[in-house]
């Protein structure tokens, strides 16, 4: 536990498989949206770090992961990959695992990837308000999984059970130092990624099947007017010309849907008022472009971080 009162920080890197929980879990340990959610599968695209802190006892940065899976094209390679190397700067492990997902359900390449790390690590059991009674010996995968874990923390993040319990948790296993982002901070992003990422899951929610796979989105303006509002200009990049006709929708309205719900989320995000203006553009095939994948941010070197 905290010695003296000294204040700790560091990384806990929360990893798992697709749609396991892991950034609805930060948004409602932060208590506050920081990460992009959705009911599909490969949402998270790109790490990105939530930053929780106690005045009292430090900083905890959380580093959210793209969700596990076998890589078919250069994007899903930079998710992957972006995952793996996340994990070298963790001082702690999450692992979250979906007790309602099926038993062997993670990949054994992905269990041995975790289990060899060095770090502490946690087996975080989420959506335990799915299950009426929650027992872990109900899930004999979880059973066996938990074996390779320092401790196993049931939570859900949706009905926030015991999420202090797993701040503690990921409290005890930092080391003692100052804070590593200003205290104010609750993310690396800068606004122009939290602005695609909002779009991009407004995407994800309202069409279906490929459509939101095909999806990027990249902004082309963001500038403060004198009026003080903001302008905003996106371009929602697709891979073929039925998928444009899919986002456009009969008589505009699907993206018109996509703006009004897309403004809503970000005014709130980035307290701002804004107007946001939304193109539909094809890039065919751009899921195995370097450069679009570039001008995305999906890339090792992507130019959307402050620090
Ligand atoms: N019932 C319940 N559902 C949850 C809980 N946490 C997450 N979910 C749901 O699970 C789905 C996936 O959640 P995400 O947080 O996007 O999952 P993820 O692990 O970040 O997924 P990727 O980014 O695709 O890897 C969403 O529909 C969430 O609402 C929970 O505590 N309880
Ligand atoms: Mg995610």
């Amino acid at each position: 536990m905290l010695n003296n009162g000294a204040k700790r920080s560091g990384f806990a890197v929360v990893l798992g498989m697709s749609s396991a929980g892991k950034s609805t879990l930060l948004n409602s340990l932060l208590e506050q949206k920081v990460a992009i959610t959705t009911s599909k599968k490969q949402s998270t695209r790109t790490p990105m770090r939530a930053i929780y802190t106690c005045a009292g006892r430090g900083q905890i940065v959380f580093i959210d992961t793209p969700g596990f899976f076998e890589p078919k094209d250069k994007l899903e390679e930079y998710m992957l990959n972006s995952m793996i190397n996340s994990i070298a700067m963790a001082d702690v492990i999450l692992f979250v695992a979906d007790i309602s997902a099926p038993a062997n359900s993670i990949p054994k390449e992905f269990m041995d990837m975790v289990t060899r790390a060095p770090q502490p690590k946690i087996l975080v059991i989420s959506k335990t308000d799915k299950k009426h009674e929650f027992k872990i010996s109900d899930n004999i995968e979880l059973v066996n999984l938990s074996t390779y874990f320092d401790r196993a923390i049931p939570v859900s993040a949706l009905s926030r059970i015991n999420t202090d319990r797993l701040i503690d948790a990921v409290f005890s296993y930092l080391p003692e130092g100052p804070s590593l982002y200003p205290e104010d901070e609750i993310t690396d992003a800068n606004s122009r990624f939290i602005v695609t990422e909002i779009i991009r899951e407004a995407v994800f929610d309202i069409t279906h099947e490929e459509v939101p796979y095909s999806v990027a989105v990249y902004c082309e303006e963001l500038e403060k007017r004198s009026s003080g509002a903001f302008y905003i200009s996106c371009i929602i990049y697709v891979e073929r010309d039925s998928q444009k006709g899919i986002i456009i929708g009969n008589k505009g309205l699907t993206i018109k849907k996509i703006g009004v719900r897309s403004r809503e989320v970000i005014e709130k995000a980035l307290e701002i008022n804004c107007h946001l203006d939304l193109k539909v553009k094809v890039a065919e095939k751009w899921r195995r472009d370097e450069r679009f994948l570039k001008m995305f941010g999906y890339h090792a070197a992507g130019g959307k971080r402050k620090k």
